[in-house]
């Protein structure tokens, strides 16, 4: 979670969005597969998004088509819990991680959404309905939000 907060800290302010921190491990070696952060892809992008068009670029593959090559024990890490909507209407991470089906097993999380931009996130049950694990990860909550929400308004 601390480097998915370092890699957040790449990511360019901007009002509209907060900015985040990913990473795709392999739990079963510890290798990380593919890190990502807000706006580092090409386009609105989000950092779970950009580790899954990084990954799929990596083994030229579409990114519908990411879960063949995900380990059978792949975590994702997110400093803000992965978009169930999204203000611009472009497909939402809960929605790109349910299209894996199980590929993904458990979902690390820092914080949770603030219910700024989007209302409450409903994502969360829809992953666990789907059999994904949703882990909140203590402790880093409050520099978590400090980088997702700079360059905000109020
Ligand atoms: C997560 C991100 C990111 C958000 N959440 N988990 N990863 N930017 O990289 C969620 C927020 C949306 C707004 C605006 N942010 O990003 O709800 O413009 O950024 O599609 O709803 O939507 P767009
Ligand atoms: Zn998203």
């Amino acid at each position: 979670m601390q480097y998915a907060l370092t890699l957040a800290r790449k990511s360019p302010p901007k009002p509209t969005n907060y900015r985040v921190g990913a990473l795709l491990v392999d739990a079963d070696t510890n290798v990380i597969l593919a890190t990502g952060y807000t706006l580092e892809c090409e386009g609105n992008t989000h950092a779970e998004q950009s580790c899954f068009i990084k990954l799929s670029n990596e083994h030229s593959i579409s990114e519908e088509e990411l879960a063949a090559v995900l380990p059978p024990n792949t975590v994702l890490y997110t400093t803000v819990e992965p978009c169930f909507k999204r203000l611009s209407g472009n497909s939402s991470c809960v929605q790109r991680i349910l299209g894996y089906g199980k590929a993904i097993k458990t979902i690390y999380v820092g914080v949770k959404e603030p219910e700024k931009f989007v209302g409450e996130n409903t994502g969360r049950r829809q992953l666990e309905d789907a059999g994904i694990k949703v882990m909140l990860v203590k402790g880093l909550e409050k520099e978590i939000l400090e980088v997702a929400t700079a360059g905000h308004v109020s």
